[in-house]
């Protein structure tokens, strides 16, 4: 194998996966082999940079994950001087004040970014690892948060206007350590690409939230017996600078409105609320597509119908009731609102791409699972590419929301590449599915089993 058709191979899987998979195990649409040997194998394993130990378990059409996601196992080659200049390759990292240089930029305008799994590695996610979703216009920072304005407003008995200063004096504080997550988190997993942004499983985190319960505000407002869901205003801009056009406005039903874990929140790991998080005061409903979550919040009004602001219609955060061909064209009719998130499981250690010593017979790993109103029954892991699994261990949470940590440990039988995979199950026997299910226009629910590739040696 030269290292010309190494690098040509390795490129072809970042720029066409599916044609590098014609190449390695024959052409589409003809008899293949169930599994990698031969020329494909060896051409497989120096793009991985070793040899594949379980390769008989690899299913047909695998793209490896070293290729698939991330880091790849080998250094990518230099380009050579004379070369053309070369396709923009790999990710780009975000540079923004106060958060980790480490985050993957996603979109640009609107500003979007990713924690890549392995920097989900500790218990409570540090406010600077944790990602980053706008659907507008930054707004600038507050300079007198406390009297920045909420009004409440609707079906109410009684309109509020309270300040950010008035509701930390008015009503009881908590602190629960919950997630947050985007509802586009796992899109990149659909094929045929679903469109939006192209989450891998990082538009997640699980920080201490500070705040009050919503619930306390509404009481105080008095609930009219008409009132079903909420709608949420907020100060940030429309992209276009267009003040008459609102960036996002979303609601929920009342039952997760009055559930004491959703919050008004002004403040993130027991420091105020930084204004890229929507401070100095947002909305936090764990467990629900983040959208919800309205970041500098200056409106709730209570609703007697579903609301109908931006980002509830059409198939935005929305999911198919009826199995869809992928890549269909949708009919909206078929659709329906997409709340608690699915279960998910991450790897946070090792990364993806990790080069372990030669030798190394045994790898601990550490992970988080979560499953949005569910709890998480079980995490398993698997180094044969799911031919056998074992069980993680599930660490205790803090408090409902809060996600679940897990490690485990596996074993190699030598050196070379691998893959370790984890999946989780929720509290009602879902389990990670090996793809993204239920294939959906704008990508909700892709939750496929999460997998890190490493090299022994
Ligand atoms: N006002 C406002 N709130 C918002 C958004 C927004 O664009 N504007 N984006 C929502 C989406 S889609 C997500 S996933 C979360 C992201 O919160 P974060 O940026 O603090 O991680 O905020 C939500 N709240
Ligand atoms: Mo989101």
């Amino acid at each position: 194998m030269t290292g010309k058709i190494e690098r040509s191979l390795e490129e072809l899987y970042r720029n066409d996966p599916e044609r590098a998979d014609a190449v390695v195990f024959g052409r589409r649409g003809t008899s293949r082999r169930g599994f990698l040997e031969g020329a494909g194998l060896a051409a497989v394993g120096a793009v991985v940079g070793g040899t594949i130990p379980f390769s008989q378990n690899m299913p047909a059409g695998f793209v490896p994950a070293a290729l698939a996601q991330g880091t790849p196992a080998t250094p990518a080659p230099a380009p050579a001087p004379a070369a053309p200049p070369a396709e923009k390759k790999g990710p780009t990292y975000l540079n923004f004040p106060g958060k980790s240089d480490k985050l993957v930029v996603i979109g640009e305008r609107p500003l979007v970014a990713e924690t890549p799994e392995n920097l989900l590695d500790d218990d409570t996610t540090p406010v600077d690892k944790f990602y980053i979703r706008n659907n507008g216009q930054i707004p600038e920072a507050a300079k007198e948060p406390d009297k920045w304005k909420i009004t409440i407003d609707g079906e109410v008995n009684k309109k509020l206007e309270l300040t950010l200063g008035e509701i930390k004096s008015k009503f009881k504080p908590q602190t629960l350590r919950m997630v947050l997550e985007c509802g586009g988190n796992g899109r990149s997993f659909f094929t045929p690409k679903a469109s939006g942004n192209q989450w891998t499983n990082g538009g997640a985190g699980c920080a201490e939230w500070t705040g009050c319960r919503l619930s306390d505000v509404l009481k105080m407002a008095g609930l009219k017996s008409s009132a079903v869901y909420t709608a949420h205003y907020a100060a940030d801009l429309h992209l276009s600078g267009d003040p008459k056009l609102v960036p996002l406005s979303r609601g929920v039903r009342l039952p997760k409105a009055m559930d004491r874990h959703s919050m008004i929140v002004w403040a993130m790991n027991g420091q105020p609320l930084s204004n890229i998080h929507g401070g100095p005061v947002r909305l936090l409903y764990p467990g629900w597509a983040g959208s919800a979550s309205q970041k500098w919040l200056t409106r709730i009004q209570i609703r007697d119908k579903e609301h109908d602001g931006q980002g509830m219609g059409g198939t935005s955060y929305r999911l198919t009731i009826k199995p869809m061909v992928p890549g269909e064209k949708a009919d909206p009719k078929n659709f329906k609102i997409l709340e608690s998130m699915p279960v998910r499981s991450i790897i946070t250690s090792p990364a993806n791409g990790s080069k372990l010593a030669a030798g190394t017979r045994e790898v601990k790993l550490r992970g988080a699972s979560w499953a949005g109103d569910l709890t998480v029954n079980a995490v398993e892991v698997s180094v044969d590419y799911g031919m056998s699994w074992r069980p993680a261990k599930l660490e205790r949470s803090k408090n409902k929301y809060d996600w679940q940590r897990w490690t485990a440990a596996v074993k190699l039988p030598s050196d070379g590449y691998y893959e370790i995979w984890c999946r989780a199950m929720d509290s009602t026997g879902r389990m990670q599915p090996h793809v993204a299910p239920n294939w959906n226009p704008s990508g909700y629910g892709g939750n496929p089993l999460h997998r890190v590739a490493v090299l022994v040696g």
